[in-house]
């Protein structure tokens, strides 16, 4: 008997936070046409955050990333076996190794040079415990 009524909440509670996160990928939508200097991805249980220096990015040139991962509650998340990739979804040739390395609780250091501009995309896979971990991170090099 209570089931019903019980769904009914969590159906309108799962509504407004479906409504919060399209929210927030416009938000984060129209961020990126500013060039932001970070990018957010959520996965199960933890964020993830790629920062990069200089803020607008040039091809051939070097770029600082600082990857941080957290869990639910804000705690540092510390990967295992953390592999990073950059890609351009528009493009074939192969992808760029980039490569992080541990600086700090849950926080990740790589120097990179992307080798063109373009739309790329910075693919993190790793392993929290037991679960495989994958963040994919969308930047954009060159432009206006
Ligand atoms: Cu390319």
């Amino acid at each position: 008997m209570r089931a019903f009524p019980r769904r009914g909440r969590l159906t309108a509670h799962h509504a407004r936070r479906t409504a919060t996160c399209l929210w927030l990928a416009a938000a984060l939508w129209l961020a990126a046409c500013s060039q932001p200097a970070a990018a957010r991805v959520e996965g199960e249980g933890w964020t993830a955050t790629l920062e990069w220096s200089p803020q607008r990015l040039r091809s051939l040139q070097p770029v600082r990333l600082v990857l941080r991962v957290a869990d639910r509650s804000g705690r540092a998340v510390r990967l295992q076996e953390v592999h990073a990739q950059a890609d351009m979804p528009e493009m074939s040739h192969e992808p760029e190794e980039i490569r992080f390395w541990p600086a700090g609780e849950g926080t990740y250091e790589a120097a990179h040079n992307f080798s063109m501009d373009g739309r790329w995309r910075v693919r993190v896979t790793g392993r929290w415990d037991r679960t495989p971990f994958q963040a994919t991170f969308e930047l954009a090099v060159g432009g206006p």
